[in-house]
């Protein structure tokens, strides 16, 4: 595997980075995680916008354009000569001292790795994943903005332990108020008597790419997306469910804390959406080789 760091290819076990650097010392960085079929890279302008956004939410300035971000990514590709999988990328406040200044780091550091990921078993794209209610909470707004894809996600990994602990394949955020905000990784969508809902982002929800993918999908279907608040009541009381994330794609979610969701398995629109997920990833690409 060839990883990119800084405007040059290492081998994995050369691709190296400082002890100092912020990213590691503070999760000072932010980061996207994008999907690659059949040479084609999926939404890839706005993955890296949305790259942009986060990295001049937190104040870094990259020091590469959003031009020569996309050229990057599709090099990195190419040098792996890939064409399905999956890209990690950050970008990092670079090397600094043991303090939090920022200031103090001169430049960002940039690492794409181009590789596989599976985050759920096969078989629950077909059988649905069961889900808990985590007692950790999505951070307030009033502390980081959640739209923020930051390097640091321990508050999602703390909430993933938990999801795990109850022996959930993925655990229910809720924001401070007690509303459904999403996953540890994933946007989540219900349905109830055809009606297709998900919790805005002002509830604590990422702006997901596959989030509005799926909008896209349900407009097609005549049965737009309606943002709405939500508590676990209604997804208790849901016909279906299903999650969004660039890694999981969509799978549907077929139980939250013992209670089947509808009949307890993946229904009818989750498959369609799912359905008509696949067939825009080959439509929505980037080529990476021409
Ligand atoms: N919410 C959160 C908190 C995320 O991190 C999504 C929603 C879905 O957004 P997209 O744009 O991907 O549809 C994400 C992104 C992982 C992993 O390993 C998950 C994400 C990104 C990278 C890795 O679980 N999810």
């Amino acid at each position: 595997m060839k990883i990119y760091l800084d405007g040059a290819f290492y081998s994995e076990s050369e691709a190296k980075i400082s002890v100092f650097d912020h990213g590691l010392l503070y999760g000072d960085g932010v980061f996207e995680g994008i999907r690659f079929y059949g040479g084609g890279v999926f939404r890839l302008t706005e993955h890296i916008e949305r790259l942009f956004d986060s990295a001049k939410a937190i104040h870094l300035p990259i020091g590469m354009s959003v031009e020569e971000m996309i050229d990057a990514t599709l090099r990195t590709i190419r040098e792996n000569e890939l064409r399905d999988g999956y890209i990690r990328l950050l970008v990092t406040r670079g090397v600094g001292g043991l303090g939090l200044n920022p200031y103090l780091c001169k430049k960002a550091s940039v690492i794409i790795i181009a590789s596989k990921i599976q985050l759920y078993p096969e078989e629950k794209y077909t059988a649905g994943l069961k889900m808990a209610t985590c007692a950790t909470r999505r951070p307030t707004p009033a502390a980081l903005s959640p739209a923020v894809k930051s390097l640091n996600y321990l508050n999602n990994v703390m909430a993933k332990v938990e999801a795990l602990n109850a022996g959930a394949d993925e655990g229910l955020m809720l924001n401070e108020q007690g509303y459904v905000a999403e996953c540890t990784g994933d946007n989540i969508f219900v349905i109830r008597r055809g009606r297709i809902s998900t919790p805005p982002v002002s509830a604590g929800a990422l702006p997901g790419i596959t989030r509005d993918t799926i909008f896209g999908i349900a407009e097609e279907l005549g049965s737009p997306v309606v943002e709405e608040s939500l508590t676990r009541y209604e997804i208790y009381t849901a016909d279906e469910c299903f999650l969004t994330g660039t890694a999981a794609e969509v799978i549907p979610a077929v139980e939250l804390d013992g209670r089947p969701i509808g009949d307890g398995k993946p229904g009818p629109i989750t498959q369609q959406c799912m359905k008509l997920f696949k067939d825009s990833t080959i439509s929505c690409a980037t080529p990476v080789y021409t």
